[in-house]
């Protein structure tokens, strides 16, 4: 066992020592290594306050959120303000300074004593994610939105902790449904709790174009009419969106704005005529039918349309990538498809983002700044592998592994089957750093859980078929492989179900985990 107690020391084999503080094992994503100090705790109390690197305005927002999250359950005051020289006793501290170098750009050090837990990072990402791993120290019931009784108290440890893969995303299509900025909020929140930094948005598709184009106004306000089963389906205005952004900002998530083509585009072809190439708009759609839509790819005022919307979204968009979607172009011929690959990649580079792309699109010779999302159900994509050779880094999103619109089992009653069934087991069990030939763990930006929402309404559908399987894939993505335990990982889970009770998340209590 002390052997076990060196550098490297998982969260997983702390036992016994830690039997004590079942908190400090109950982690998710699982920290790189955590150190109980046996005996100690920091109790939290009306009189705690939050000090943040003096002058950082990135430090600051961190400490004002953990603030927010720690004070309706508490009901104590928590001030915020710049830490002096020196931490100060009963403080909750969250300092850029003194990190260990090994928390690279997301990670942090977390220590916690009698007196104060000390946060360190280099940046206000790794406080942030410091920040989701001390609410995970407290009881359940912080989460709730109503004052608790507490009494509160973060257990004494040293946590180093970083990820093993930059990117950790979630992929919500608001296009087969629509789903209002409230609802991607309440989604938001619940994702960065798991260190998901990447809320990667569908924005348009067969049966809804949700996100305003003032050069092409008609998209949202007809195109995004309706959706999947008729209803009044709806759009983001550009100020909605922004907001959206803003507040994966503050929750330390980037949003990938996709626009699907070649494919997938009625709802673009029935708004405006031109794009046609027979010149005559489609109905609107509300079916789920997929692969019968095509941008037309001999005419020029096609490029027009995309140049246009990219532009547009790219001048919304802090972050770096567009997705162009790419996926299940049936309707495009094989041709077809490659020049339109060809053309639309240049049109994303002059908006200075890069490009993301279903993993089709790797049929063509991408560059290395492209990235291929591997959506498939087997372990081999001779252009995926490609790509990876020539540099282009991979999202994995394996259907049959990743895609949180599968049901659980037979009688979940939402959710698709046609990747198969996905229990909580199925979700966790793969290595992302092995999972595709020719793709190496270095080839691996990381690991996306995407939503189709053709059965998906509200926001409990929305936690039903995520929580908890995205939970399961925000550790494949976070920590390393040597964790990597299904009977550890379940208890770790299963601890989980308290605080997703006192957040009201609608989870499914898979039979697999035993939840607390
Ligand atoms: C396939 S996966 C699609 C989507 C569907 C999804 C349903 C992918 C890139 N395309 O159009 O919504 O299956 O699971």
């Amino acid at each position: 066992v002390l052997a076990l107690l060196g550098a490297g020391t998982t969260a997983a084999q702390l036992t016994p020592a830690a039997a004590a503080t079942p908190a400090l094992q109950s982690i998710v994503p699982v920290p790189v290594s955590v150190t109980p100090a046996a005996g100690v705790a920091f109790p939290l109390v009306s009189t705690t306050k939050i000090v943040t690197e003096a002058g950082s305005a990135p430090a600051r927002q961190v400490g004002d959120y953990l603030a927010g999250v720690l004070r309706p359950s508490t009901g104590y005051a928590l001030p915020v303000s710049d830490a002096p020289a020196s931490v100060p006793s009963d403080s909750i501290a969250l300092l850029l300074s003194g990190a260990p170098a090994s928390v690279g750009a997301q990670g942090y050090q977390l220590v916690s004593t009698a007196s104060s837990v000390t946060i360190r990072a280099a940046t206000a990402d790794g406080l942030f994610a410091g920040a989701q791993t001390l609410r995970q120290l407290l009881p359940g019931s912080v989460e709730s939105p109503a004052a608790q009784p507490g009494p509160w108290s973060i257990p004494g440890a040293t946590i180093l902790d970083y990820p093993r893969f930059a990117y950790r995303g979630a992929m919500l299509d608001v296009a087969r449904h629509f789903h209002p900025v409230a609802t991607v909020k309440r989604y938001l929140d619940q994702l960065a709790q798991y260190k998901i930094n990447a809320l990667h948005l569908h924005l348009a598709d067969d049966q809804g174009w949700r996100i305003q184009i003032d050069s092409w106004p008609r998209l949202a306000t007809y195109g995004g009419s309706t959706q999947v089963g008729g209803g009044p389906g709806g759009y983001y205005t550009k100020a909605q969106y922004t907001d959206i952004v803003n507040y994966a900002a503050s929750r330390h998530i980037t949003v990938i704005p996709e626009i699907d083509m070649p494919g997938h585009v009625n709802a673009a072809l029935a708004s405006y005529a031109e794009l046609n190439c027979n010149g005559v708009a489609p109905a609107l759609r509300t079916d789920t039918a997929v692969g019968y839509s095509s941008l037309c790819i001999s005419k020029d005022i096609t490029y027009t349309f995309v140049a246009d919307v990219l532009r547009e979204l790219a001048a919304l968009t802090p972050g770096p990538y567009l997705h162009i979607g790419g996926d299940e172009a049936a309707a495009t011929s094989q041709a077809d498809y490659l020049t339109f690959i060809g053309k639309v990649l240049p049109l994303v580079a002059a908006t200075g983002k890069s490009a993301v792309g279903w993993h089709d699109i790797a049929k063509a010779t991408l560059p290395s700044s492209a990235t291929p999302q591997f959506w498939g159900t087997s372990t081999s994509d001779a252009g995926v592998s490609a790509a990876a050779s020539r540099g282009s880094k991979v999202i994995l999103s394996p259907a049959n592994k990743a895609y949180l619109d599968m049901k659980y089992n037979s009688s979940t009653p939402i959710g698709l089957s046609w990747a198969g069934y996905i229990e909580v087991q199925d979700a966790y069990g793969w290595n992302p750093g092995t999972y595709l030939s020719g793709v190496p763990e270095s080839a691996v930006r990381g690991v996306e859980s995407p939503l189709w929402t053709e059965t998906v309404v509200t926001p409990a559908d929305i936690e039903y078929l995520a929580f908890p399987r995205v939970a399961a894939h925000a550790e494949l993505g976070w920590s390393p492989w040597s964790t990597h335990d299904w009977t550890a990982f379940r208890t770790r889970l299963g601890a989980q179900a308290p605080r997703w009770t006192a957040q009201s998340i609608n989870f499914y209590r898979s039979a697999q985990v035993p939840w607390d």
